[in-house]
């Protein structure tokens, strides 16, 4: 059965050819190699990360909006559709790429020595390298300023303590980004995973996002050459700049996972009947199902939005929150709601939806909290900081 389209504005045509041929790449890749399977890993709370890396490598979708080393320097507005379509696949999968490509790439590209680029980014281009990024600490979330890892000078070498939590792709990486405190100010270094005194313990037990490799790294006197540090990247402000790429990609999925979530409910509610009739034709069926088209279309007009300001150069990252906030906020209102319309099925693994939700409640949080980003949008919009 055709499942109809959600796209009652038409905003698919005004995307260009390029941008619509990797979204159907994408969007092929997601049903062949993630879709089938998804469910079953989500249940195990294991994913072949490497594997699926390796083949996201191929495709040219790690580092895909960057320029140079391997990367694809794809449109932002490209980038976002392939994120879409990866996370309508599943929240985990769309984190595997955006953690490679926004943040451990970006963070190397951006601020890293011409040495660190061409040591670390062709491998991560095809997969072949993992990275990782770890400013989150057990005690230190929503506030990386006050973060508790130091960074020490020893010589010429660099010495590392203190530990990192939450660490998506952790339990796997090859590389970790690791922003510290140094004398200077903040500082970031490309810490390889095996250098002596760096650990790596999985978190399991999580109930959202469970096809997504996270973990802690703990850092107990790491020492480190010179050249491990990014010598471009001074502050906090370095940090956040690669949050900005990947909270930007998380409009997009977002949408992806809701978009997933609507399909799969426009599909059950037209072929479920109850009272002799399909649940789509109850009013009340009806009025949900119109409400959530409604608002993905906003997410989708303001995530084009997002991506064209971008591909011109011009994307602050106030706006971006605006579409972190909005998105991920109005996805889990959407499949939240779904899950009514499925009744009983809508707990079942059988149906993606609620793991979408469920893996939506993750990403709510992880990329700045939706109060942190309500709070950036606060401070634009008055002046005042209101953080602490
Ligand atoms: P504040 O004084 O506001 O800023 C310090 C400097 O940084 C600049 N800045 C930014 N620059 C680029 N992009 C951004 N988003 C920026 N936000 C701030 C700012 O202009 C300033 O520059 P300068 O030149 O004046 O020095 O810093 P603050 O300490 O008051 O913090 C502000 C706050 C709360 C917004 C920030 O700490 C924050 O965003 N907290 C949330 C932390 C967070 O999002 N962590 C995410 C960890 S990574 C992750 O979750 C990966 S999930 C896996 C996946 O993506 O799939
Ligand atoms: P806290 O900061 O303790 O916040 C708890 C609550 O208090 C939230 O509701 C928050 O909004 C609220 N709060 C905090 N401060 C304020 C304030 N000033 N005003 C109002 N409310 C406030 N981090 C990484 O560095 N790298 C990763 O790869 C990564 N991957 C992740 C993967 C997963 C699956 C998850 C769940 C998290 C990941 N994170 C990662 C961590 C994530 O970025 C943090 O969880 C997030 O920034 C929030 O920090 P916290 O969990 O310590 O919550």
């Amino acid at each position: 059965m055709t499942t109809p389209s959600i796209d009652l504005l038409d905003l698919d045509s005004s995307l260009g050819e390029e941008d619509r041929q990797i979204r159907a790449v994408v969007r092929r890749l997601v049903d062949d190699r993630v879709r089938p399977y998804v469910a079953e890993w989500y249940e195990r709370g294991e994913v072949p990360a490497r594997e699926l890396a390796r083949e996201f490598g191929k495709l040219g979708l790690l580092g895909m909006h960057l320029t140079g080393y391997g990367c694809a320097g794809s449109t932002a507005v490209a980038y976002g559709l392939a994120c879409l379509e990866l996370e309508a696949g599943d929240s985990g999968v769309r984190s595997l790429v955006s953690v490679q490509g926004s943040l451990a790439m970006y963070a190397i590209w951006r601020y890293g020595s011409e040495e660190q680029k061409q040591r670390w980014l062709p491998p991560m281009a095809t997969g072949e390298a993992i990275g990782c990024f770890g400013l989150t600490e057990p005690d230190h979330g929503s506030d990386p300023a006050s973060m508790a890892t130091r960074a020490r000078r020893a010589g010429d070498d660099w010495v590392l303590n203190g530990g990192k939590m939450w660490i998506t792709n952790a339990p796997v990486a090859d590389v970790a980004v690791i922003w510290a405190r140094t004398e200077e100010g903040v500082r970031g270094f490309a810490v390889p995973m095996d250098t002596p005194g760096v650990t790596t313990r999985e978190i399991r037990r999580k109930m959202s996002l469970r096809a997504s490799v996270t973990g802690e790294i703990s850092l107990d006197d790491v020492r480190l050459p010179a050249d491990a540090l990014l010598p471009e990247a001074a502050g906090l402000k370095a940090p956040l700049s690669c949050l900005t790429e990947a909270r930007y990609g998380i409009v997009w999925g977002a949408l992806g996972a809701a978009r997933e979530c609507l399909e799969t409910t426009l599909r059950y509610a037209t072929t479920r009947t109850q009272f002799g009739r399909p649940i789509a034709g109850f009013q009340l069926t009806q009025a949900k199902l119109a409400d959530m088209a409604v608002e993905w279309q906003k997410g989708y007009l303001l995530a084009l939005h997002l991506g064209r300001l971008a591909d011109a150069g011009g994307l602050r990252p106030e706006q971006v929150s605006v579409g972190k906030l909005n998105n991920v906020r109005e996805a889990l209102a959407i499949a939240r709601q779904c899950r009514t319309i499925l009744g009983a099925n809508g707990v079942s693994g059988e149906y993606p939806v609620m793991r979408h939700g469920d893996n939506l409640e993750s990403v709510l949080t992880y990329e700045g909290t939706s109060e942190i980003h309500q709070l950036i949008v606060g401070q634009k919009l008055t002046g005042i900081a209101a953080f602490t």
